[in-house]
């Protein structure tokens, strides 16, 4: 005969087996990774900009601006995200993403890292005060899009 606390203890195995499967197991639906990392793991974005140069003509006058590519980036928020900028175009772009606390400059030839956690909704932008406006060859600005919570 089983006693009611055979049972009782049966059924705290199985349910810490049932517990520990699913949570160590990979889950397809979960891209493979298990419970707990997804608990435990901040997704991680990296996305690479270059620094860019349009050039035209008008009126017999060169005009220029500099632009970010890409210029728009969505993530999610909770996401830690890097920013990894190529400076390809122009000799330097001095940059802030105040929001996030960044600042730093982009050199030609040069490649910046930038990281932080999209932790607030909202748009935002990473803006180079050497070409921030359209007087001084820009707009050279990328909106950073940072999805609310779902
Ligand atoms: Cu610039």
């Amino acid at each position: 005969m089983t006693t009611a606390r055979q049972w009782l203890a049966l059924t705290i195995a199985f349910l810490l087996v049932l517990i520990g499967t699913t949570l160590l197991l990979p889950i397809p639906w979960l891209d493979d990774r298990t419970v707990i990392q997804e608990l435990t793991e901040t997704p991680e974005k990296t996305f690479h900009l270059v620094t860019v140069e349009y050039e035209g003509e008008a009126e017999g006058k060169e005009i220029e601006a500099y632009r970010w590519d890409p210029g728009f980036i969505t993530v999610n928020q909770g996401d830690k995200v890097n920013l990894v900028l190529h400076g390809v175009n122009g000799r330097e772009h001095r940059f802030s993403l105040k929001e996030f606390g960044i600042s730093g400059v982009v050199r030609k030839g040069k490649t910046a890292r930038v990281s932080f956690v999209a932790d607030k909704p909202g748009t935002y932008q990473l803006i180079c005060h050497d070409h921030a406006t359209a007087d001084t060859n820009g707009p050279m600005i990328a909106y950073i899009m940072v999805l609310g919570g779902n």
